[in-house]
């Protein structure tokens, strides 16, 4: 099945300039860009993508995170997008990430939240994300 999923490039992916590289596997899996900008994350925005977090200790720290510097956003499709894109990152911690994913060959070891980048998780997760960041016109 043809999917679209929503894919962000975290903060720490742009800083330690692993943007290239991080799309590059995505690519290599057969999974085609539709649609991509960067921005500065915002509170409001945040409060919307992590409200299954939102009274979580760490909901501060993990904005602050996603605020300190622009992230790219992206829309890539492919067949089963959602789980392909899911198994290329890894587990959201990269201690427990296998080598060879996203997160464990790139995310911090100590701090969980910097993981390198978001992924969808679910369909319906990829629909309201995907409308949350692009208008219909944005996604080719
Ligand atoms: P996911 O990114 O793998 O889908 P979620 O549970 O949706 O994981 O969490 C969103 C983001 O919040 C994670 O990617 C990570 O940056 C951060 N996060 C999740 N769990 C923790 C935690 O236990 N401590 C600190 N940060 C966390
Ligand atoms: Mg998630």
């Amino acid at each position: 099945m043809t999917e679209k999923t929503l894919v962000i490039l975290k903060p720490d992916c742009m800083e330690k300039k692993l943007a290239g590289t991080v799309l590059a596997r995505f690519e290599a899996a057969d999974l085609e860009v539709k649609a991509c900008k960067m921005i500065r994350m915002t509170d409001p925005v945040l409060r919307e993508h992590y409200a299954h977090l939102i009274d979580k200790p760490f909901f501060g720290f993990l904005s602050n995170y996603m605020k300190r510097n622009p992230v790219i956003v992206l829309v890539l499709e492919g067949e089963n997008a959602i789980a392909t894109t899911r198994k290329i990152l890894g587990p959201t911690k990269s201690a427990d990430a296998p080598a060879g994913t996203i997160r464990g060959d790139f995310g911090d070891k100590e701090i969980v939240t910097f993981n390198i980048c978001h992924a969808s998780d679910s369909p319906e997760s990829a629909t309201a994300e995907i409308s949350r960041f692009f208008k219909p016109e944005e996604v080719f």
